[in-house]
């Protein structure tokens, strides 16, 4: 429904390279709302945490590393079928198979460098968003444009 939420973050090559505008404009546009949003320095145990499904994966370490070599822009945005939209936004895990138009197919070409996170389903979404925000993160505000976006 339209309270659906998911989880997305800003990669540090992301940050680096001044996408963190361009990637938040992305969900704007669409018509998502955002919840909450912040500037993290992640630590090792919420990136193991974060990442634990793909602990036995042998990028996994690697993938740890990366994301913690820098700040990281985590986000909560709303609305109808956002885990799945969001991942349409953001594009396949491989930028080499990311469609153009996508933030990954067009902002990037390695895998272990595709400068943005999305939950992938509404249950992920629901643990990622309790792993990285504080609920009195989760901003609850009237949205004026909900009306024009929504039958
Ligand atoms: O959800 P998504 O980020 O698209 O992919 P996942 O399969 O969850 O993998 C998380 C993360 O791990 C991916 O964004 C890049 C990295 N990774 C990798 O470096 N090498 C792989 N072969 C697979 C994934
Ligand atoms: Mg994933």
């Amino acid at each position: 429904g339209v309270h659906e939420r998911t989880f997305v973050a800003v990669k540090p090559d992301g940050v680096q390279r001044r996408l963190v505008g361009e990637i938040v404009r992305r969900f704007e546009r669409k018509g998502f709302k955002l919840v909450a949003l912040k500037l993290v320095q992640a630590s090792e145990d919420l990136l193991r945490e974060h990442y634990t499904d793909l602990r036995t994966r042998p990028f996994y370490g690697r993938l740890v590393h990366y994301m913690g070599s820098g700040p990281v822009v985590a986000m909560v945005w709303q609305g109808l079928d956002v885990v799945r939209a969001s991942r349409a936004l953001i594009g396949a895990t491989d930028p080499a198979d990311a469609m153009p138009g996508t933030i990954r197919g067009d902002f990037c070409v390695e895998i272990g460098k595709n400068v943005v996170h999305g939950s992938d389903s509404v249950e992920s979404a629901r643990r990622e968003i309790a792993l990285w925000f504080d609920t009195k993160e989760l901003l609850c505000w009237e949205d004026s444009a909900a009306h024009w976006l929504y039958e």
